[in-house]
C-alpha cells in the first residue's frame, strides 16, 4: 500500500533541483508536472520469500480496488505517485533496503560527480560505484609517456580520468568494482603492436612480450589503486567478455575481434587471473564478466572456463552483467543462469543491469517496474534458499538519459529519470507493494 504524504522539506532545492535539470531539456517528459503526492517504501525488504507462480491478486490497495481487478490499468492518482523527487529526505535507500543481501552499485561517468544533486543521491542511494569508463585501458594507457618513458615490455599509465571518481568513494564511505582489466575493445591496438606502434603495417609482438605487457599493465593498475586509495577497490573485472561462442573456437573464447587472444592465446585469461591474483590485495576479489550470460551455449562455455581458474585458486566471482529487455531472457533462463554459476562455489555479482524500452509510456514504465521487482524477488529467493551467493547488484548508469543504450534512441533503462525522480523501476527494486509483480 502507498503510504501518503512524503514531507517535502526541501521546496526550494526542489526547486532549483528543477530549473537546473530542465534546462536544455525540452521535450523530456511530462513526469515533472504531475501530482505531488508522493508514494514510499519502507525501507528495509518486506516481501514473501518465494515468488508467485501465477499472476498474483497482489498488491492490494483496499482504497483501490480496481487496481488488483485490471493490473495494467493503474488508477492514474497511484502511476503518477512513483515519481519522487530525489531531494525528498524520506526517500528509502536502496543500499540501505537490500544491505542484509548484497550491495547496490551505480556505474557512473567522472563528469556526474561535477553536480551536486547527483552526488547527494548517490550517496543516500548506493555503497557501490563503479566507472563507466574512467579505469579502461584506453584511459589509463598513455601512449606519449610510453614512447618516452615506457619500455617494450612496460607501459606507462595516467590515472587522471577515475582519481577523482576513486577520491570520491574514498571521501564518502563508498566502495568500488575495479572495470576493467583486459578487454578486447577499449583497449587500443597499438597496445599488442612491437614499439607501441600506431602504423598501419605494425606488427604484433611476440605472446613473451604480451605477457610482460599484460602483467606490467595488471601490476601497475592495482599497485596505483591500493597505494593511493587503499582499501576503496573491493573487486576487479580482471578480464571482460572473453566468450563468444560463436567465434567457433572449441572454447567458445571470442576470437574474431580480440588481440588478447590473437597475440598471447587461448590461455590469456588464466594468465590474467594469476598476475591480478599476484597484485591484488589479499582481500580484492576477482571476477570474469560478460554479457547475455544466460544464453545457453555462452552460459555452458563459462562455467567451464571459471571453473578451470577456479582450480588454480585465481577467480573469486562471475560478473553478470544484465543489459536485459522487457521480455528476453526469460526468468527462469536467468534463474537457471545464477544457478549454474553459483554451483561453480564463486560469489555472483549482477554487474551492469538495465532494461531497456521502446518507449517511455506509463504502462511501459510500469510494465518496466514489475520486471524490475520480479528480478530482484528472484534474486532475494536464490539467497534466502542459499542456492547463491549474490553480492552485490550494479545498475548500469543513474539517470536514463545517460545510459548508453540511447545511442540509437532513447531507452529510458534506469532508476532515475533526468530530472532525478524515481521512477516505478526504483519502487520495484525496493519490492515496495505499489508495484504489482504481474
Ligand atoms: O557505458 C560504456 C559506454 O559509455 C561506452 O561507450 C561503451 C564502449 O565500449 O562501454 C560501455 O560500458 C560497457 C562495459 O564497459 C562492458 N559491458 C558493456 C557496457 C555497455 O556497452
Amino acid at each position: 500500500m502507498l503510504p501518503k504524504g512524503l514531507r517535502r522539506k526541501k521546496s526550494s532545492a526542489c526547486f532549483l533541483l528543477a530549473v537546473v535539470l530542465i534546462l536544455g531539456t525540452a521535450g523530456c517528459g511530462g513526469k515533472n508536472g504531475e501530482e505531488e503526492a508522493t508514494p514510499s517504501a519502507e525501507p528495509g525488504i518486506t516481501a514473501p520469500a518465494t515468488e508467485p507462480t501465477e499472476p498474483a491478486s497482489q498488491p492490494t490497495q483496499p482504497e483501490e480496488p480496481t487496481k488488483a481487478a485490471e493490473p495494467t490499468e493503474i488508477p492514474k492518482e497511484v502511476r503518477t505517485n512513483f515519481y519522487v523527487s530525489s531531494l525528498d529526505e524520506e526517500l528509502p535507500s536502496l543500499s540501505e533496503a537490500w544491505k542484509d543481501y548484497f550491495s547496490v552499485g551505480v556505474a557512473l561517468t567522472a563528469n556526474e560527480l561535477n553536480n551536486e544533486f547527483k552526488t547527494d543521491l548517490i550517496v543516500q542511494q548506493f555503497n557501490s560505484m563503479t566507472c563507466g569508463n574512467e579505469m579502461k585501458p584506453d584511459f589509463l594507457l598513455d601512449r606519449a609517456k610510453t614512447l618516452s618513458e615506457g619500455t617494450e615490455t612496460c607501459p606507462v599509465l595516467s590515472f587522471r580520468s577515475c582519481d577523482g571518481m576513486l577520491q570520491f568513494c574514498m571521501d564518502n564511505g563508498i566502495k568500488m568494482r575495479g572495470h576493467t582489466l583486459v578487454w578486447h575493445s577499449q583497449t587500443p591496438d597499438w597496445f599488442f603492436m612491437e614499439g607501441y606502434s600506431n602504423h598501419q603495417d605494425a606488427v604484433f609482438v611476440s605472446r613473451e612480450v604480451m605477457l610482460e605487457r599484460m602483467e606490467n599493465y595488471i601490476r601497475q593498475v592495482m599497485e596505483y589503486v591500493n597505494t593511493t586509495y587503499p582499501g576503496v577497490v573491493y573487486a576487479w573485472d580482471v578480464v571482460n567478455e572473453a566468450i563468444a561462442p560463436g567465434d567457433g573456437e572449441e572454447n567458445g573464447m571470442r576470437v574474431d575481434d580480440s588481440l588478447w587472444y590473437q597475440v598471447i592465446g587461448p590461455d590469456f585469461v588464466e594468465k590474467a587471473f594469476e598476475y591480478a591474483r599476484k597484485y591484488a590485495d589479499p582481500e580484492q576479489k576477482l571476477f570474469y564478466n560478460d554479457f547475455n550470460t544466460y544464453e545457453t551455449s555462452k552460459r555452458i562455455a563459462i562455467v567451464n572456463l571459471v571453473n578451470k581458474i577456479r582450480e588454480q585458486g585465481n577467480i573469486d566471482g562471475i560478473g553478470m552483467q544484465s543489459h536485459i529487455g522487457m521480455s528476453s531472457p526469460t526468468m527462469d533462463d536467468y534463474e537457471t543462469a545464477i544457478c549454474k554459476f553459483a554451483e561453480t562455489g564463486v560469489e555472483i555479482h549482477i554487474t551492469e543491469l538495465d532494461i531497456g524500452l521502446d518507449s517511455d509510456s506509463e504502462e511501459n514504465l510500469l510494465k518496466e517496474g514489475k520486471r524490475y521487482k520480479r528480478l530482484f524477488f528472484l534474486l532475494k529467493n536464490l539467497m534466502d534458499s542459499g542456492k547463491a551467493n549474490i553480492t552485490n547488484v550494479t545498475f548500469w548508469g543513474l539517470t536514463d538519459d545517460g545510459s548508453w543504450l540511447n545511442k540509437d534512441g532513447k531507452r529510458y533503462p534506469l532508476l532515475f529519470n533526468q530530472l532525478l525522480e524515481t521512477k516505478p523501476a526504483f519502487w520495484g527494486v525496493l519490492l515496495d507493494d505499489g508495484i504489482p509483480l504481474y
